[in-house]
Formats: structure tokens, C-alpha cells, sequence
């Protein structure tokens, strides 16, 4: 609780940090016993919406007219009866029919944004995965640097959601500026975030917006590791 009216969170033209003392909860339609804290939405100036639901337990989500990624961040929830915990995740395309159910008291990160289809693929079909299990990379080869890659590198997709994981004292190599647009949740430690011409220090449970070529850096302090989800645009044409 802040009393004198102070806060990290930062809002600007071109990037937003959302820090847990500034998150405002009210359900989605369609939502029981679970609510929702919308991160950043068309409504903001992203083309994605990005929102962290709370679930009681036996709390459910309708199913969404566009595509969705949910990710679990705590607790267990159910997609057509099939167990999802911590750190597994599922993709679901428009209009999918699945209801979300929380078998536990549960809080999971959701992508939802209109699919882009591309020419001479097929749209992607569900899918149910484990962080655990995702294809791994080092970031230009730095073994301090760890990607795990959610979303299949396939064109079908037209976003990719990664977790990124530093170890103490990595950072990004360079500032990057690049036409994507980011959803970043900090899942574990914290470190030092530059958006724009701003330094922030972040930490686990933090929401970062990054428009279409925000510059955009991180380096990673503390006696843990640092870790965080981010959503990307991929795979389609700029126009
Ligand atoms: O995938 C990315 O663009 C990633 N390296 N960006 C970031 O971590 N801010
Ligand atoms: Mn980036």
C-alpha cells in the first residue's frame, strides 16, 4: 500500500510500466469467481490485449472471439479437462470453445489478439505445452542468457511468447528498436529496465508495455535469477 501518492509505474506514449500497487481488478464478461487485471489493450494503444486473471477455485473464462495464450503463473486450471500447472501453457484459436476452469486458486497470464492469416499456411489448432519442455537458445551464444520458445517457430503463428531467463549480471546485449511490440510479465527476481530514454528498477509480479520501436534494454541485478514472459508480434508483414 503507497500512502503518499508514489509508485514505479510509468505511462508513456511509447511504453507502460505496471507495478502490483497500481493494478485495478474487475471481472471480464463472462468470468465466475475469477477477475481480470488488463495490462495493456487496443483501448491503450497495443494491437493485443494482455490481461493476468485471478481464479478462485472452481473459477472460470468464456471462450474469446480471437486467438488466446494462457500461460500459468500459479495454481492449476483445466482447458477441456486437461490439467495445465504451473509454468505449462495452451494456444487456442478464435472463437475455440474451451471454458478455462481453476482447480485450485490459480493466476495466469492471457494473450488474446485478431488473428492475421498468411498465405499458404493453415491456422494453428490448439495446443497444450510445458516451459519445461519448450525448444531452449542462448541469446547470441551467452550461456547466461536462457530463451525458451512457448509458441512453435512456425509461420501458422503470428505471434511468439518466450521466457527469458538471466542469470545474475546478464543483460540484453544491445538497446533494440524494433517494429515488434512487447507484453512482458516479470515472473522471478527483478533488475534494471531502460524503455525509452527511462532507467526502471523492475521486479517479479511487474507488467511492461513496449510499443513499435521503443528502445529497449535489460540487465539483470540480484542474487537470483531474473525471469520474464514476453509476447511478440512475428511472422507477418509490417504494412
Ligand atoms: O525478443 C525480443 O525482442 C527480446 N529480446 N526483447 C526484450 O527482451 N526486450
Ligand atoms: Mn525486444
Amino acid at each position: 500500500m503507497q500512502h503518499l501518492g508514489q509508485t514505479r509505474s510509468a505511462h508513456f506514449p511509447n511504453h507502460r510500466l505496471q507495478t502490483p500497487d497500481t493494478f485495478v481488478r474487475a471481472p471480464l464478461p463472462g468470468m465466475r469467481n475469477a477477475t481480470a487485471i488488463v495490462h495493456v489493450s487496443p483501448a491503450g494503444g497495443a494491437a493485443f490485449t494482455q490481461y493476468t486473471v485471478e481464479f478462485d477455485e472452481g473459477g472460470a473464462l468464456p471462450p474469446a472471439a480471437d486467438q488466446r495464450f494462457i500461460y500459468v503463473i500459479e495454481g492449476t486450471i483445466t482447458v477441456d479437462g486437461q490439467p495445465l500447472d504451473q509454468c505449462d501453457y495452451a494456444y487456442l484459436p478464435p472463437g475455440y470453445e474451451a471454458v478455462v476452469y481453476a482447480r485450485t486458486t490459480a493466476r495466469a497470464a492471457v494473450v488474446e489478439k485478431p488473428y492475421r492469416a498468411l498465405a499458404g499456411t493453415s491456422a494453428p489448432t490448439k495446443l497444450i505445452g510445458s516451459e519445461s519442455r519448450a525448444a531452449s537458445t542462448h541469446l547470441n551464444g551467452d550461456p547466461w542468457l536462457e530463451v525458451r520458445s512457448l509458441v512453435p517457430d512456425d509461420p501458422a503463428f503470428d505471434f511468439r511468447v518466450n521466457t527469458m531467463a538471466y542469470q545474475p549480471g546478464a543483460s540484453l546485449p544491445a538497446v533494440e528498436i524494433h517494429v515488434m511490440e512487447h507484453g512482458l510479465l516479470m515472473l522471478e527476481g527483478g533488475g534494471i529496465y531502460r524503455l525509452g530514454d527511462c532507467w526502471y528498477p523492475v521486479a517479479a509480479g511487474d507488467f511492461i508495455w513496449m510499443s513499435r520501436y521503443c528502445p529497449q534494454w535489460f540487465g539483470a541485478l540480484g542474487k537470483s535469477a531474473a525471469k520474464y514472459l514476453i509476447y511478440k508480434d512475428w511472422d507477418r508483414h509490417p504494412r
